[in-house]
């Protein structure tokens, strides 16, 4: 398979101009951040970074915003979030023109990221509607209790580069619906589509005549983030990123007591049953693992094969990863872009000696590719690398395509490989035996919070709950209830009757 030679540069500002020109957004020209393309791995513009004092009047401005916010009725916040899907809409191939220019993503991927933002649009729309408390059963007569949410306050968004935009959305749009006002701190490699996203918004708050300040973005580096960390008037923080900055982001927001809501890495695997269709799994197991180029936090980095079919099943891998075209993002055909940057290649590169020093064989893949062609881009071969146990780097994420394959015997040893690692946020069993299937779900089965049968660990729908466990972080985003972190509970007694009756038969006086 020959590779698809990215174009130059000098193209690929000229498309990110174009992508913002049609979205309406005019570039923050000044200095302190660079825009770059892995692509090519070379910088698009200069633009201006967010000032200490800028933030600080961000922050006020989104709290002052919450005021006006968290009493607008939630169905009229829902036409904010249902006119900024509108425009996500419109624009859905500028902004997927965007996502491939900052984040390497190949057009289908990236289309898809938009189609997110605008099926989580959908959901808070409806869900400004639904944002259901429960009555309860008082114990006491002439009394009724009741939950009502009420909106929690500035939401402060930190994102990754790898989903820059579907993240954002997912916490945004039911932020928003929620009754709270956003200010967003996007990954320093993405801010382009931090841009167009934000100034999309603009447009919408314009439209509906909301505060201007109930969504902002700061574009900065690793200080605005840990500005928005520190202020307690930011009262969620929800953070997409490594385990390492989560480790630190949590106690942080702990100390001042406010809210965090962590989706750290992931150390995804799916184990593959001897009466699983092997054809289905395949395909699954390929999208998994090499699609994105690994850097999902649900790409599936582990493997874990029942030895009667490993031969057979690795060897059908080991073709198909020999097939992947890796190239430009933007040709058709293409299945694996560049990685975000060279320090991310060193990763895999480093990963993989490790893997080899522990006994690991790498049957396909590893190499760099389009050296030549575009020396400062980082195109690699997904790797399949064979190991012979759990090892060390096993447990540890590269964020890289990079997949391990283990074998097992019986069915708790799969569970038992699969869930000793220390990250838990996806999985999935391939299997048609019923049996397997739930056990697998069940409670002594997968510790991950993204559990699936005979599909791969990556590409959830928006309508679920999406977060994991341990090392993951436990927050949860998206669908479902994941709403309620971004509101506060407050717990109603009224008593409708003319005697004051204590709880729990308590007589006082
Ligand atoms: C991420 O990689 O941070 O489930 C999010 C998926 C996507 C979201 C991934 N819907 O792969």
């Amino acid at each position: 398979m020959t590779d698809t030679v990215p174009p130059g540069t000098d193209n690929v500002r000229e498309r990110a101009s174009a992508a913002l020109d049609a979205v309406g957004a005019t570039l923050p020209v000044g200095h302190g951040l660079t825009a770059r393309t892995p692509i090519t791995g070379e910088d698009l513009f200069e633009l201006h970074a967010t000032t200490e004092q800028e933030t600080e009047d961000a922050i006020a401005a989104a709290e002052a915003a919450f005021r006006v916010w968290r009493t607008t009725p939630a169905p009229a916040r829902g036409e904010l979030v249902r006119r900024l899907g509108d425009l996500l809409r419109a624009h859905q191939g500028d902004l997927a023109d965007l996502i491939t220019i900052e984040a390497g993503k190949i057009r289908s991927e990236a289309l898809g990221e938009v189609q997110e933002m605008i099926d989580i649009c959908d959901f808070a729309v409806g869900l400004s509607r639904q944002l259901y408390g429960r009555s309860i059963a008082s114990e006491r007569p002439g009394h009724r209790l009741a939950e009502t949410w009420h909106p929690l306050g500035v939401v402060g968004v930190i994102s990754a580069f790898n989903f820059p935009a579907a993240v954002w959305s997912w916490n945004t749009a039911v932020a928003l619906v929620c009754g709270d006002p956003v200010v967003w701190k996007p990954s320093e490699a993405t801010p382009l589509i931090s841009l167009a996203c934000g100034h999309l918004v603009d447009r919408a708050v314009r439209e509906v005549g909301a505060p201007p300040a109930v969504h902002q973005v700061l574009f900065g580096d690793r200080r605005v983030g840990e500005q928005l960390v520190d202020d307690s008037r930011v009262a969620l923080v929800s953070a997409t990123g490594s385990t390492r900055m989560g480790r630190e982001v949590g106690p942080r927001v702990a100390a001042r007591f406010g809210r965090c809501l962590l989706e750290l890495g992931g150390n995804n695997a799916s184990v593959v049953a001897p009466s699983a269709d092997l054809d289905l799994a395949l395909h699954g197991v390929v999208f998994a693992a090499a699609g994105t180029a690994g850097q999902r936090c649900t790409t599936l980095r582990r493997l874990i094969v029942h030895r009667s079919i490993a031969d057979e099943f690795v060897d059908r891998l080991v073709a198909a990863y020999r097939k992947l075209p890796v190239g430009d993002p933007f040709a058709e055909g293409t299945l694996v872009g560049p990685l975000v940057s060279a320090a991310a290649a060193e990763g895999m590169r480093q990963a993989l000696e490790k893997a080899v020093a522990e006994g690991g064989e790498v049957l396909v893949g590893g190499g760099a590719r389009l050296v030549d062609e575009v020396p400062n881009a980082s195109y690699v071969e997904p790797a399949v690398v064979r190991m012979p146990e759990q090892s060390a780097i096993v447990r540890q994420e590269t964020f890289a395509p990079i997949l391990y394959v283990l074998t097992y015997d019986d069915f708790d040893e799969a569970i038992a490989l699969h869930n000793g690692v220390p990250q838990g946020l996806s999985s999935s069993v391939f299997t048609r035996d019923q049996q397997e299937a739930e056990r697998f779900l069940a409670a002594d089965g997968s510790d991950c919070g993204i559990t699936n049968v005979n599909i791969g660990t990556s590409g959830a729908e928006i309508g679920g709950a999406f977060g994991g466990e341990k090392e993951t972080g436990g927050g949860r985003e998206s669908g479902s209830d994941a709403w309620r972190a971004y509101m506060r509970r407050a717990t109603n007694t009224v008593n409708y009757s003319s005697e004051l009756t204590l709880a729990q038969n308590v007589s006082f006086l």
